[in-house]
Parts: structure tokens; C-alpha cells; sequence
């Protein structure tokens, strides 16, 4: 069933490229295409998700759409399992035991790491703004560093991925794409990181997943 299902993504969203890499990992992007879209400007992602944001997976046969990126993840793994051929099978969410939470916690931890930089990114382009005050940008700031303090402590697994690796590598890469200015240099100061997320980031699957102004 080709084409069944459509992402609505943007490029800069670090939810929609965990999202993107997952498609290409399970070999589902014959059956998923993408759609990039404007979630402050479309007027019809709200009628499939409230909170009109992306990523957010509309579905064939009138389903209701699903979101957030983490439940989406959830149903790619199903997809994936439901697939015919044996071969293709694959998972990013390891079924039980301290692998999944392992793998969960990593999101949890990485997906608000990558909110926190989004904010302080939302906060850089509106200096003036009295949104987000001086104690309020020091507190996001804190928290993207040290999550690259606990990412440099993780045992990461370039090798034998999962989502909690995917995500490892969303967060500082997103980090270097929108805050630079923002002095979160962890290439320098998360050696371990570093190598991880270049081994990472030349797989197939991420080179063709990058981030994108456009
Ligand atoms: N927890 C959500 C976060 C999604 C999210 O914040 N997406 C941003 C783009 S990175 C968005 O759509 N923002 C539009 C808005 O906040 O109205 C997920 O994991 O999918």
C-alpha cells in the first residue's frame, strides 16, 4: 500500500528527523511519505491534531491521526512487525525487560532536552521578548547541558541501535543546527559523544535524514 500514510513534518523539527530515521530504519518509507509543512501557518494540521504540531502521522482508511513523535514511533514498530516479509522486520523499541526502559528513558530525556534548545532557540530570534526571562533561559540552558553530561555517560551503542541511540544522536545534533551561538560546544567537552554521534551520522539512514533550513 504505497503511499498510505503521510508525515507532516518540518525540516528543522528534531521530532520529525527521529521520526524521518526511524522510517528509513524499518524500511517503511515505500508505504510513508512526507509532507513538510508549516505548523504556525497551516490552517489544516489543526483538524487532525489540536495542538497542530509536527510530527504528526495522518493515516489511510479515515483513522484518527497520531502524534506525539513518541506514540508515532510506537506505531512504526508496529508497522514494521506487521510487515510480510520476514527479513524486514526490524524494531527501535526494544519488548521488555532494562533495554526498553533504557531506550524510553533516553527519549524522555532527549525530547525535552531538545524542547528546552528549541525555546532558547524561539528565545535568540525575539531577544526583547519579556517571554522567557534571564533565570528562565539559564534553567533551559542548564538542563540541554547536562543531558549532554548524562549522554556522555551512557554506555551508547553505535552498532546495535535502538531508539534510545537515535535519540542520543538527536539531541546534540539538533543543538549544533539551532543554538551554536549558545556556546554548547559538546563536541569539544563530550569526547565520547562526539565519536558516537559521527559514527552515527554517517549510517544511511541519518546522512539522508539531516536537518534543513529549507
Ligand atoms: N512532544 C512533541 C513535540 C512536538 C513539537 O514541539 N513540535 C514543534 C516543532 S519542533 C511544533 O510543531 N511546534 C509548533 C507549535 O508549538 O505550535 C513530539 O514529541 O512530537
Amino acid at each position: 500500500m504505497p503511499g498510505s500514510f503521510l508525515l507532516c513534518i518540518t525540516s528543522t523539527s528534531p521530532f520529525a528527523r527521529k521520526c524521518r530515521i526511524a522510517i528509513s530504519f524499518l524500511n517503511l518509507s515505500s508505504q510513508i511519505s512526507w509532507l513538510k509543512i508549516n505548523p504556525w501557518k497551516s490552517s489544516t494540521l489543526r483538524t487532525s491534531n489540536p495542538l497542530c504540531k509536527v510530527p504528526t502521522l495522518l493515516r489511510p482508511d479515515g483513522k484518527p491521526a497520531l502524534y506525539d513523535s513518541g506514540v508515532i514511533i510506537e506505531y512504526l514498530d508496529f508497522l514494521s512487525q506487521s510487515q510480510t516479509s520476514r527479513e524486514s522486520k526490524r524494531m527501535l523499541i526494544p519488548p521488555s525487560g532494562e533495554a526498553r526502559w533504557r531506550a524510553l528513558r533516553l527519549q524522555a530525556l532527549c525530547d525535552d532536552a531538545c524542547s528546552a534548545a528549541g525555546r532558547l532557540y524561539a528565545a535568540s530570534q525575539n531577544p526583547s521578548s519579556l517571554d522567557v526571562s534571564q533565570s528562565s533561559k539559564d534553567r533551559l540552558n542548564t538542563a540541554v547541558q547536562f543531558s549532554l553530561d548524562a549522554l556522555e555517560k551512557e554506555d551508547l551503542n553505535s552498532e546495535d541501535w535502538d531508539l534510545g541511540d537515535l535519540c542520543a544522536v538527536i539531541l546534540p545534533s539538533y543543538c549544533e543546527f539551532r543554538v551554536p551561538h549558545a556556546h554548547i560546544n559538546w563536541r569539544d567537552t563530550r569526547p565520547k559523544l562526539a565519536k558516537f554521534v559521527y559514527e552515527m551520522e554517517a549510517k544511511e539512514e541519518f546522512r539522508t535524514n539531516r536537518f534543513s533550513h529549507e
